[in-house]
This record gives C-alpha cells, structure tokens and sequence, in this order.
C-alpha cells in the first residue's frame, strides 16, 4: 500500500506549503467523485472525506503521497444550492489556485459519465486549454454505463474535447485505477 496521510486544509493559497513537491489536483463538479477518486488511488477508505451531500469540500486538501508529492481535493464547481457569493469565491478559489501553483503537475478533471458534459465542465476545459495547463479528464462512475451508453459518451468527448486524453473510471469496479496511477508517474 502506499503510505498517504492528509496534510493540509485551506482556503488561502499562502497557506499552502513551500515545498517543491508537485501537485496532482482533482478538479470537477460537486459529487462527481473527487474525493473518491483519491480514496481509490490511495486504497484508503476514509482518507478524502466522501459525502452523498453535494458541496461539502469547500476548502483545498493536500495529502501527502509517499513523500514524493501532493494529490489535491479542490472544491467542487457549480453546485446549485450554495450561495451565488460562494459560489464565485470557490470558483476564483479555484482558478487562483490552477494559475498560481507552479508545483502543479497535472490536473484530472473529473465528469460524471452518465451526464452528458455539462456547460461548467466544457467552460473549465476550455479555460484549461487556454491557459495551457496540463490535463486528462477521467469519465467516472463507468460502473453506470451499458456499452451503448459508452459509446454515446465517447461521441460526446470526441466531439466536445478534441485531442483531450480521456480515461474511464470507477470505484466499484476498479477499473483503470492502474491506468491513473501510470499517468501520474509519467507526469512526475
Ligand atoms: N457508482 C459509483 N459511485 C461513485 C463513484 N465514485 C464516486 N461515487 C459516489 O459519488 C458520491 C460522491 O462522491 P465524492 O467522492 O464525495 O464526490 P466529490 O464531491 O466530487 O468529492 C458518493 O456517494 C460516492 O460513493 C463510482 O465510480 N461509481
Ligand atoms: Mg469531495
């Protein structure tokens, strides 16, 4: 098992540790599984707090991985019942962190599988492409999906993200948490 502890909590970005480690963050909507994901990698249950109650990661975790680097749990974007004004400092939360942590690595945006790409989620990988951060977006929750299902969804990411490297996920299944971990390695 690889050993991974939480490390830090916050919602300042001069909080967060001098140290040159890199920085692999899990960005996506509110539920969408990225404090799941992390948990899988990690094959510790309880390391991200999970919730079935949409909105609750409003802070940035970093949790140590083995010494060598950081996975971070941002908040989630677009969860309709916090508050508007809330909702725009996640989002500037969000985006001051992805513009100015040079230790970041690499990013997994995270899109639920079942639901066609929402607006919030083309708009982030837009703004990604822009910026020219580096990303891979992980189509969780596959365990949801027949195969047609998964052919649609290919369709539909073709269309939407030309180019973007795509890896299906999920947790109960467990498919391509290998696969996950090889694109970390690579991007470290
Ligand atoms: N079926 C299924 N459920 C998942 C998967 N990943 C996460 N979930 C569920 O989705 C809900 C939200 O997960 P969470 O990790 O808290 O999402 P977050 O808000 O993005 O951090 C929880 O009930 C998880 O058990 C998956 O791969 N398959
Ligand atoms: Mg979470």
């Amino acid at each position: 098992m690889i050993p991974a502890t939480f490390f830090t909590s916050t919602t300042l970005l001069s909080d967060l540790p001098i140290s040159e480690k890199p920085h692999i963050a899990m960005i996506g909507r509110s539920n969408v599984g990225k404090s799941s994901l992390i948990n899988h990698l990690t094959q510790q249950k309880k390391l991200a707090r999970v919730s079935a109650d949409p909105g609750r990661t409003q802070t940035i975790n970093l949790y140590d991985i083995d010494s060598r680097f950081f996975l971070v749990d941002l908040p989630g974007y677009g969860y309709a019942q916090t508050s508007k004004e809330k909702r725009a400092a996640f989002s500037t939360m969000i985006h001051d962190y992805l513009e100015q942590t040079p230790q970041l690595t690499l990013i997994f945006l995270i899109i639920d599988a079942r639901i066609p790409p929402t607006s919030l989620d083309a708009a982030m990988a837009q703004w990604l492409q822009e910026k020219n951060l580096p990303f891979v977006i992980i189509a969780n929750k596959m365990d949801k999906l027949n195969s047609e299902d998964t052919r649609k969804l290919h369709r539909s990411l073709e269309t939407l993200y030309p180019g973007v490297p795509t890896i299906e996920h999920s947790i109960t299944s467990g498919k391509n948490r290998k696969e996950i971990w090889a694109t970390i390695e690579r991007a470290l």
